[in-house]
């Protein structure tokens, strides 16, 4: 007897997944070079746990340089920052990127709207993507006051999304206010260093009231985005979209200090601004060691 379902959870050895008929278990994940993750489509027979193919994978690279995927068969990423604790300069933009690079369509989630600082970070987050071609959507939104949970309900109608953020923005707190009934673990921010306390450790998928799926993760502090060569940043970078159109003289020019760039004549025209250029070059030269890192690796 074979049985589909869809992985809902980790514990070690163990996941849980949901049955079609809407039943839950918990069984032992198969040990295999590529692990089993929350959204995993996976068909079950007596002996095995098959891993179906995935129409989409989110991924990034850890600190020791490994692949590490976060979720499977994600339609929509939910970018989540906050005032407080604030996100790494050019930590939206490589989620951003990790996102389109993998075909899931990112938005931008900024919690906390009940403080000032969270409510500023909107208006800047709103200028800067409202005001470019890079159709990122922008939601304010306050797991406290319950402001924007609506919006975040309907633009998730239909579809499985997965909120990624640093910890302690409030991405377990915005599933809690999103699912009714729902108790996942919520921590304080440490005063001292203004940071989350990792408190969520394993995804978890859930399903919300008005149709699709969430998934809550763990926070990340650094991302960088996997299978991506330097070549093909510029496509995914968001407010560069208009500079593109320009052309560029040579056809593999990475928009950094090349004659004829459209990118960086619109930095000097003033059309993209210099920060965001600033933060592409950092991205590019992590994603060119990584790439000498492997053609060394390919080599030895
Ligand atoms: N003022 C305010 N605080 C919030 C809001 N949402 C969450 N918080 C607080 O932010 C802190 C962190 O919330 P969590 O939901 O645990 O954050 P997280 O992103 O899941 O953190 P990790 O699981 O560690 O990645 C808690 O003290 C929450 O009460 C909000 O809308 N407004
Ligand atoms: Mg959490």
């Amino acid at each position: 007897m074979q049985n589909d379902a869809v992985v809902i959870g980790h514990f070690g050895l163990d996941i849980e997944v949901s049955l079609e008929d809407g039943e839950r278990r918990r069984i032992r994940a198969r040990r295999s070079s590529e692990p089993v993750v929350v959204g995993d489509r996976v068909r079950l027979s007596e002996r095995d746990v098959e891993v179906l193919a995935r129409e989409t994978v989110l991924a990034r690279r850890d600190a020791r340089n490994r692949t590490r995927a976060i979720a499977a068969n994600l339609d929509v990423l939910a970018v989540t920052i906050a005032g407080r604790p604030a996100a790494p300069r050019g930590y939206v933009d490589r989620v951003i990127v990790a996102a389109r690079a993998a075909h899931i369509e990112p938005f931008l989630v900024v919690n906390k709207c009940d403080e000032e600082d969270s409510a500023e970070l909107f208006e800047q987050m709103r200028d800067l993507f409202a005001a470019s071609d890079s159709s990122v959507p922008v939601f304010p939104v306050s797991a406290h006051t319950g402001e924007g949970i609506d919006g975040i309900r309907s633009h998730l109608s239909g579809r499985r999304g997965a909120f990624v953020g640093t910890s302690g923005v409030g991405k377990s707190s915005l599933l809690n206010a999103l699912v009714p009934g729902l108790d996942l673990e919520v921590g304080e921010i440490n005063r001292l260093t203004r940071l989350g306390r990792h408190v969520t450790t394993r995804s978890s998928l859930h399903v919300l009231p008005g149709g699709g799926e969430l998934i809550d993760t763990p926070g990340f502090r650094d991302f960088v985005p996997v299978d991506l060569s330097p070549a093909d940043l510029a496509a995914h970078f968001p407010c560069f979209e208009a500079a593109l159109q320009r052309g560029c003289r040579f056809r593999d020019c990475l928009h950094r200090d090349e004659p004829d760039c459209g990118v960086t004549e619109a930095v000097a025209g003033g059309e993209v601004d210099a920060s965001r250029h600033e933060i592409y070059l950092g991205l590019l030269a992590d994603l060119e060691r990584v790439a000498e890192r492997q053609a060394r690796g390919a080599r030895s």
